[in-house]
């Protein structure tokens, strides 16, 4: 009977003995913030509904017909009385808010970094990406204490990753790079699900994430990944790349007049239209699938777009391939 509850109201480092918990564990950094909003906003909307309820027992007894003066009590302006309670709920709720607000902002905060992990949701599963080169699916093992940033994507529809013990939860839109910080402070294994209804099948789209010491960690990267490649995904990005034909355009001996790709990850790009723009994921991940959005300065729009050609998998493999490369590296064009 117990196995029909919601995952996240049982314990969830040992299956075998599930009990019946309020809260999911806290695992990560932030979890002890989001819940400390919870409390505090739950805390507060009960303190108010009781007093609410106790003036409204209060004028029932007392006020029972009107013979003693309610109606004369209320025809009766008191506007101090009636600035006080509407100011100091208002301020409290304004000051929850401004604490929730600044949590949201510094778990959204781009320019916090960690280990880069590729995640692509797909109707109906989740893949996972190692930079080392491991893949796995609907499991996702991460060192403890240490930054992890899941860049996610999708293949088909909407999804969200949400993993209730850690208290994040991102939408997963497709077409778009969507980033998610956080840092776990507990080893064990923590339930995932796609928060988002995405088809027939969205409840069977959870996973476990595995937080591991990180010499644990360490080992189980190079432990045999039983029928992979043993490349890094930057490796596979550079096998791609050939594979595709984009070396084809972009090797220092083509006829074709296009960029040259060493050192393009994260540097300034002048466009043709004036503008600048900074070659993150997103744009290195447009200039792939869209190529004709944002064309580089002193290039024709020649190269052919690779929407529905590759997977998301093999998208991030390229980006990784093109991240691995520095601006002195002759094996992409050096024009
Ligand atoms: C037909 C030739 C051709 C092929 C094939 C080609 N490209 Fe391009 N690529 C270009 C040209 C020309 C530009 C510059 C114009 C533009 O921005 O679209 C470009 C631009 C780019 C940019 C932006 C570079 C910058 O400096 O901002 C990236 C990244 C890129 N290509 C990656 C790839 C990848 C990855 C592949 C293979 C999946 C590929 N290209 C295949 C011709 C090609
Ligand atoms: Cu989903």
């Amino acid at each position: 009977m117990l196995s029909h509850f919601p995952q996240f109201l049982l314990a969830q480092t040992d299956a075998d003995a599930p009990a019946l918990r309020f809260w999911p564990e806290r695992a990560s950094d932030m979890a002890g913030h989001v819940d400390a909003v919870f409390i505090g906003l739950m805390v507060m909307s009960a303190l108010i509904v009781l007093l609410l309820l106790v003036l409204l027992g209060y004028a029932l007894f007392n006020y029972k017909r009107d013979d003693r003066g309610l109606g004369l009590w209320i025809a009766k302006s008191r506007w101090k009385l009636e600035t006080t309670w509407s100011v100091i709920p208002f301020l409290v709720f304004l000051g929850l808010f401004a604490i929730g607000a600044k949590l949201y902002i510094d778990s959204y905060d781009p320019t916090e970094e960690g280990r880069e992990i590729n995640v692509v949701g797909r109707q109906w599963m989740w893949q996972i990406y190692h930079p080392e080169g491991k893949m796995e699916h609907d499991q996702l093992h991460i060192p403890v204490g240490e930054p992890i940033t899941l860049v996610l994507s999708s293949e088909d529809v909407i999804h969200s990753f949400y993993v209730p013990a850690f208290r994040v939860k991102r939408d997963v839109v497709p077409g778009k790079y969507v980033r998610l910080t956080f840092t776990a402070n507990k080893t064990g294994r923590f339930h995932f699900f796609c928060a988002e209804y995405c088809g027939t099948n969205h409840s069977q789209m959870d996973g476990w994430v595995t937080v591991m010491e990180p010499e644990a960690y360490a080992e189980w990267l190079q432990q045999d990944m039983s029928g992979q490649d043993h490349l890094t995904l930057a490796e596979r990005g550079r096998e791609i790349f050939h594979a595709q034909g984009c070396s084809g355009c972009h090797e220092p001996d083509s006829t074709v007049h296009a960029p040259r790709l060493a050192g393009v990850a994260g540097s300034r790009i002048a466009l043709q239209d004036g503008g600048f723009v900074t070659a993150d994921s997103g744009y290195l991940r447009d200039s792939i699938l869209l190529p004709g959005k944002d064309i580089v300065a002193g290039f024709q729009n020649v190269m052919p777009s690779y929407q529905g050609q590759i997977d998301e998998g093999q998208i991030a493999a390229l980006i990784a391939y093109l991240q691995s490369l520095d601006s002195e590296d002759s094996d992409v064009s050096t024009r």
